[in-house]
């Protein structure tokens, strides 16, 4: 049996809600062929939320861990992938830090690439007319930093699990009442593109003899 662990952010900017937890508690009951699925809802802290997922990871040990996040002008769900050695907030976490132009990890890589299958999650939800594509950035906040600390820890630590972010647009509980335009799915379209994410990553390591190999450095 293999174990996905899912996570979903706590809102943040003014919203109430933040489709990616939204989407991970609809996912939480549903039953997956082939895997167990747990769910983790991260605060928006750039402290406390690698942390959160990796320490998840250490006891719980997953095949792959699916992290999810609002990107609230996109149209699109975006796997991503590449997480980049940055801290950039435009705006403060829920904790009322801002670094700007700070290196995540003063020894680490510039870079980490996705151990996700980030091509047939994509072409597996436009083959499921969800509008979806391949992010080559998941910008320089929040989500980025948990991208990178958890791709970071799973490499210093040797953990034997694949890992990667899919950003969501907002959904239209979001977009209604905005006084500006805002790109917005409905939340079944977001359950429907998480659940698809997931069979398709848990049937990549339930094809694989070997165990997953360490992150990748760019
Ligand atoms: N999206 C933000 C952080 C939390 C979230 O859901 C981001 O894209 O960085």
């Amino acid at each position: 049996m293999r174990k996905l662990l899912l996570t979903g952010f706590e809102p943040f900017d003014g919203e109430t809600i933040n489709p990616s937890l939204e989407t991970a508690r609809a996912i939480a009951p549903l039953r997956f062929e082939g895997g167990g699925v747990e769910t983790l809802q991260l605060p928006v802290d750039r402290f406390r939320a690698p942390e959160i997922v990796l320490a998840r990871a250490r006891t719980w040990r997953p095949d792959v861990i699916l992290m999810l996040g609002e990107a609230r002008s996109r149209f699109r769900v975006t796997p991503e992938r590449v997480a980049i050695n940055v801290d950039d907030y435009v705006i403060p976490d829920n904790a009322g830090n801002q670094p700007r132009n700070e290196p995540i990890a003063v020894d680490g890589p510039a870079a980490y690439f996705s151990t996700l299958p980030i091509v047939a999650i994509a072409e597996g939800l436009v083959a499921a007319n969800i509008p979806a594509a391949i992010s080559n950035t998941a910008g320089t906040y929040l989500c980025n930093r948990v991208f990178y600390g958890v791709m970071h820890g799973i490499a210093r630590e040797g953990l034997p699990c694949r890992a990667g972010f899919m950003h969501v647009p907002a959904i239209h509980e979001q977009a209604v009442g905005k006084r500006n335009d805002l790109p917005s799915v409905s939340r079944a379209t977001l359950v429907e593109a998480a659940r698809l994410a997931i069979e398709v990553c848990l049937r990549e390591v339930s094809s694989e003899r070997e165990p997953a190999r360490a992150a990748t450095t760019v």
